[in-house]
């Protein structure tokens, strides 16, 4: 993988099908950032530095015990449980164990698969009944024992036949990209139905929306999206989105195409475009891929628009959230660098894991021929702590969106010494 080269080689590179944004230093021009912030500012707190073991993954932020704050779920194949983190105060958080013996790789999703108002927990092929108690243990129901062996790593809900009730999609490498409706009584054996072939990882957390504006919900999987021919989820046809990086050497074959995808309008114009991330290996990008509409056959096109990643080697990020994290109406974007050792940034993994927010600025001057999103860089966490699958929320409940954090598997050369963490970045930001 050449990272310096320059943009030219990499429109060759990366496949880029138009020209490149030119990411700008952080000086701005006061005549078009009206509604910026004045200070991007996170407070950093690590809320458990005890945990022990690996494999720590399918997060959730969501009001588990129905008190109406949230809380913290998440994880691990390699402890085996299921671990639920009340908010007090930012520094102050208790933890609780909810389950057992999570069945997944990566993936898992907060939904109320019964409709009794509690929200659930899928992991692979099962899903977690809430007991609405923090206390008591969730019951755990399997949905498909055919996925029961860890070979999930993406698991994403959206209402894919348009009936109003979500519907869950679900891919590895290790089989499909595919999608279950929840029957009436979600104790029986959920129904799937096949989209397309799968890789390790590209619809996570949020690879849905309707990319043609006809009225359903369509698909992205990395470098293709599956258009809902018939709004029923029953038949899919595969498109071009992009071309992903090459493979670099050295790298195994199932973090080919790993990505991380999310579905949203980024410049504001009506068309639903991608933000996307390299997720596996270190080299991670960011960049959003713009939907320019139909041509005149009714083909979608895009155009790649690069974020961050092309000008240093970033670690893997296996993390990826749009949403207006500094209260100006635009949608920004965060991610971490991963902590886990393959995937630290650095030619050799030899730099330390960095949070960061790029902040949206809103459509460039007007006098620009082309004008595009102009993006500024915010490191929010700098602390040698990567994240991984992190998510965000209002958690203490003063409008502004915070983060939740924690690795996969932690570095020996982490600031905690090998251990792995959940940390909490308090969104302190000053508004204008
Ligand atoms: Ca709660
Ligand atoms: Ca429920
Ligand atoms: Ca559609
Ligand atoms: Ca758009």
């Amino acid at each position: 993988m050449k990272l310096k080269n320059k943009n030219k080689s990499l429109c060759s590179s990366f496949g880029l099908a138009c020209l490149l944004l030119v990411i700008f230093p952080i000086s701005m021009d006061a005549s078009w950032a009206q509604g910026s912030t004045k200070t991007i500012q996170f407070r950093t707190h690590i809320i458990d530095d005890s945990l022990i073991g690996g494999a720590f993954s399918n997060t959730g932020l969501a009001d588990m015990d129905g008190d109406g704050k949230l809380e913290y779920i998440m994880s691990s194949r390699g402890t085996g449980k299921i671990y639920v983190y009340k908010y007090h105060e930012p520094g102050h958080w208790s933890r609780y164990i909810v389950g057992d013996n999570p069945p997944t790789d990566a993936g898992g999703a907060v939904l109320d698969v019964d409709g009794d108002g509690m929200p659930d927990y899928l992991v692979g092929g099962a899903w977690y009944r809430n007991s609405g108690e923090l206390q008591t243990p969730y019951e755990r129901i399997v949905f498909d024992d055919g996925i029961m062996d860890g070979s999930i790593h993406d698991q994403v809900v959206a209402d894919i036949n348009g009936d109003g009730r979500m519907d869950v999609i679900t891919m590895s490498d290790r089989n499909n990209l595919r999608w279950y409706a929840i029957p009436d009584n979600p104790r029986n054996s959920w129904q799937r139905q096949d989209i397309g072939a799968a890789v390790h990882g590209g619809v996570a957390p949020k690879g849905h929306g309707d990319l043609d504006s006809d009225g359903d919900v369509d698909i992205v999987r990395t470098d293709v999206w599956f258009e809902n021919l018939d709004g029923e989820g029953t038949k899919w046809k595969q498109h071009d989105l992009g071309p992903f990086m090459p493979l670099p050497e050295g790298e195994p074959t199932w973090a080919d195409k790993a990505a991380r995808s999310w579905v949203a309008d980024i410049n504001q114009d009506g068309r639903l475009d991608v933000v996307q991330t390299v997720e596996e290996m270190r080299g991670g990008r960011v960049w959003w891929m713009e939907n320019l509409g139909p041509d005149s056959g009714g083909t979608i096109q895009w155009c790649r628009h690069e974020i961050a990643g092309w000008d240093r080697i970033m670690g893997g990020l296996h993390s990826l959230g749009v949403a207006d994290f500094t209260g100006n109406g635009k949608l920004d974007v965060i991610t971490a660098e991963q902590d886990w050792q393959r995937a630290r940034p650095g030619k050799k993994g030899e730099e330390n894991p960095r949070y960061y927010l790029w902040e949206n600025l809103g459509v460039g001057p007007s006098w620009s021929n082309n004008p595009k999103v102009e993006w500024r860089e915010h490191v929010i966490a700098d602390i040698n702590l990567g994240g991984h699958e992190i998510v965000f929320g209002d958690v203490t409940g003063d409008g502004m969106l915070d983060i939740v954090g924690k690795p996969w598997s932690p570095s020996d050369n982490n600031a905690l010494g090998g251990k792995a963490f959940v940390l909490f970045l308090e969104n302190k930001s000053i508004l204008d």
